[in-house]
């Protein structure tokens, strides 16, 4: 019937000269009722082809890895080529991923990722790196690794990664100095950034579970303590930057935003992976300083903007990709409607530019930092306030944004984050969480079938999986 009415509609507009886009628009118009009736009749028809589509992005980014980048910590999709973010691997793209191939059933690129892990990662490397971004990506991803799949393997590489980062905490206030030197345990750059001194419990704190020493937990947590106790008496917000050798704030701007973001993700996360209420408590309160401070709505829509830690006065009404972080943060704290507010507003960001830049002006929608770099937060957001509303608008948010990707960033050498949203240029770097995070979260949301009972699992800053109890 459908087509007779199609061959119908060709042979007038053919008669009638009707012009050859007017003709796109229609056949446009009935192959998406096609899909729409398809997926109407049968539901599960959509959502396993959505999640089929992710796995088949997943495995192409991986086999550009393979082909281009084997062995080095990230792809360079446009140059074809791999880099190291140190003098040595640390198989980043590898460690970081495994989890997701598990969580995805690709068993063939699992085996492979474990096998290069195996035959590759050394920690021996005199090198400083950063405690932030090994805990999070490499000691995450070994322990997400270790809980999912057992080898005992990757919890002593866990273990070994862990002892060599600890001295990183021998300061004198006890918070962390950014680098380590993981050969000889040498430490350097004292002013550190408040997401690095915060971001470590979940990790630290579950290496202390299962290797049965309690000192990672403790010095992760003293971090968090550490910090609190510093924060402005008067406004109850943390700065920026701080010495940690002189637990004095360097930079004293306060935001929900990167270099502090995932501070508050980690007493969230934390309390409830922990059980701890004292990390509970410090949560709560700073929800309700951040709410004071930092929430602004313009035209009914939130966000969340800058201010002088010490005054509480706005510096900045930025907001960006990352900040959708957010989201999830709002949902574990209890607060849905906050979390379906701000939710809005990211998908208003994204619709404005087509995709999420990484800074754009609330007050003004002027772009300030230009670059979309493929980042995981809008589909973790998606994900968990679709766990709890159960709302499928998310799903068909999530399959537009992955057909945005696909369609502006999939290159012949994998996928390539964009420079300018306003122009063509890319970035010659994919970045490891696109693998652990971004195509993960999106897998998630657009999956009916997982292959893991994810009702107690807490996801890291990095989408690694942690156990409760
Ligand atoms: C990830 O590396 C982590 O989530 C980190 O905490 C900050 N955000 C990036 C992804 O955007």
């Amino acid at each position: 019937m459908l087509l007779h009415l199609y061959f119908h509609k060709l042979q007038t507009c053919l008669k009638s000269k009707i012009k050859y886009n007017t003709m796109r628009l229609i056949l446009k118009t009935i192959l998406i009722f096609c899909i729409t009736a398809a997926c109407c009749i049968n539901p599960a028809f959509s959502k396993q082809n959505l999640s089929q589509k992710v796995k088949d992005e997943f495995v192409y980014v991986w086999n550009n890895y393979k082909k281009y980048a084997w062995g080095y910590d990230d792809l360079k999709p446009i140059s074809k080529s791999g880099s190291n973010w140190y003098n040595k691997t640390v198989c980043m793209t590898a460690v970081d991923a495994y989890d997701a191939m598990l969580l995805m059933g690709l068993e063939k690129e699992a085996k492979e990722a474990k096998k290069l892990i195996k035959d590759s990662l050394n920690f021996e490397i005199d090198d400083y790196v950063s405690n932030f971004e090994m805990t999070i990506r490499i000691l995450g991803g070994l322990l997400s690794a270790y809980q999912l799949d057992n080898d005992v393997y990757f919890l002593r590489m866990a273990e070994d990664l862990g002892q060599r980062l600890l001295p990183a905490f021998n300061s004198p206030t006890g918070l962390p100095y950014r680098y380590v030197n993981l050969k000889t345990g040498d430490t350097r750059d004292a002013i550190n950034v408040t997401s690095e001194i915060g971001t470590l419990v979940l990790e630290y704190g579950t290496l202390s579970k299962f290797s049965g020493n309690p000192v990672y937990f403790n010095v992760a947590k003293n971090a968090l303590i550490g910090l609190n106790s510093r924060k402005d008496p008067n406004t109850g917000l943390p700065g920026l930057l701080i010495d940690i050798e002189t637990g004095e704030w360097v930079f004293k701007e306060s935001s929900i935003s990167g270099g502090i973001d995932s501070y508050y993700e980690y007493l969230i996360k934390g309390a409830m992976l922990f059980k701890d209420q004292e990390l509970l408590k410090i949560y709560d309160e700073s929800k309700k300083n951040i709410e004071k401070y930092l929430c602004d709505t313009v035209d009914n829509r939130i966000w969340y903007g800058a201010a002088n830690m010490q005054t509480g006065t706005r510096t900045r009404t930025e907001f960006g990709a990352i900040d959708a972080y957010y989201i999830p943060v709002l949902l574990l704290g209890g607060d849905t409607v906050k979390a379906q507010n701000l939710m809005k507003s990211c998908f208003y960001m994204w619709d404005y530019y087509s995709m999420s830049p990484e800074k754009f002006n609330y007050m003004t929608n002027e772009l300030l930092i230009k670059s979309s770099e493929l980042r995981p937060e809008l589909f973790e957001s998606a994900y968990f306030l679709w766990q709890s509303t159960q709302d499928s608008s998310l799903i068909t948010r999530c399959e537009d944004m992955l057909n945005t990707i696909i369609i502006k960033c999939k290159v012949l050498g994998g996928y390539a984050p964009i420079a300018d949203l306003l122009g063509n240029k890319k970035i010659d770097l994919l970045n490891s969480y696109f693998l652990s995070e971004t195509l993960k979260y999106a897998f998630l949301i657009l999956n009916d079938e997982p292959t893991f009972d994810l009702e107690n699992v807490i996801f890291s800053t990095q989408g690694h999986l942690f156990f409760k109890d």
